[in-house]
């Protein structure tokens, strides 16, 4: 590449100490919003390990300080804390925000209008790239036994589905008129282990949660790119042929936990919205008045 690296990537003499991402690159200010939260804690040592200082922040408590942090509480929706959250960030981590299907409202504070404050604050202070939290349910209802990739219109289940699907469009805008890169994740299923029959196929690891953010965060270029978040589970709903340039290379796979899952859990009603859409149980959640 003739323009040579990125202005915001640092290359130090160290390796990092946790090996999942395999590279030197460290930053030297990188933000993680949502840190309070189930991804958020996985993530918050991890991706300490790849930058000089961590600022975290989150709407509640994030217990101590650990060396090299910086702790914020703020609320996505307050405007002016937010722009000062982005200040001296190299790049970002956007987890904050309601993660679940529910009420308008909420969702409309925290990912509708705390997205765009955020987006104002990066581009006000020169971010370069922010990897965006963004989930499946931006596609919840299309069917189980349908594959797809990142170029099928967007169909969502939901007010929080909704919410991911301006997210993306939102970054989108941020790259089409300010050159601001996003990785937007729509990620799967995150947990220790699959819980259920439809993790199976949308199980991501939280090591394959951790490689794909760094994948994102360190590829060379980025633009505006949507890849789902999973890890190589033999069976799967989605196609990321379209995002190879992110260079995400899963590690885990649901496969060894199949046999209890399903012993736990007997087979659905094949025509029960909750099994026939890939979005599962948020397809059939609300009206909420
Ligand atoms: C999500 O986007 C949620 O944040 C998470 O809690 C899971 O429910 C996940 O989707 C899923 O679809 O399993």
């Amino acid at each position: 590449m003739t323009q040579g690296k990125p202005k915001f990537l640092q290359i130090a003499s160290v390796p990092p100490p946790m090996p999942t991402h395999p590279t030197a690159i460290r930053f030297r200010r990188l933000l993680l919003t949502g840190a309070a939260g189930g991804l958020g804690r996985e993530l918050r040592p991890r991706l300490k390990a790849y930058c000089d200082t961590l600022r975290v922040s989150d709407i509640t408590a994030l217990g101590a300080a650990a060396a090299g942090e910086e702790l914020q509480i703020v609320a996505l929706q307050e405007q002016a804390a937010v722009h000062a959250l982005l200040q001296d960030v190299d790049a970002v981590v956007h987890l904050g925000g309601v993660s679940v299907e529910g009420p308008f409202e909420p969702i409309l504070q925290a990912n509708i209008i705390g997205m765009h404050n955020l987006y104002e604050g990066a581009r006000k202070h020169g971010v370069k790239r922010i990897v965006f939290a963004s989930s499946n349910h931006v596609t919840g209802f299309y069917r189980q036994d349908e594959v797809i990739d990142t170029r099928v219109p967007m169909r969502p289940d939901g007010h929080y589905g909704l919410s991911k699907a301006f997210g993306e469009n939102l970054a989108q805008f941020y790259f089409d008129r300010y050159g601001l890169e996003t990785a937007s994740l729509r990620i799967g299923s995150s947990f220790a282990e699959p819980k259920d029959r439809r993790m199976l196929a949308t199980w991501m690891s939280y090591d394959d949660l951790e490689r794909l953010v760094m994948s994102s965060l360190t590829a060379p270029v980025v633009g505006h790119s949507v890849i789902y978040g999973l890890s190589d589970n033999t069976v799967r709903w989605w196609d990321n042929t379209p995002a190879a340039h992110i260079g995400y290379r899963p590690q885990d796979s649901s496969e060894p936990f199949r046999a209890t899952v399903e012993a736990r859990q007997p087979p659905l009603d094949p025509q029960d919205p909750v099994t026939r859409y890939q979005g599962g149980g948020f397809v059939i959640k609300g009206p909420y008045q």
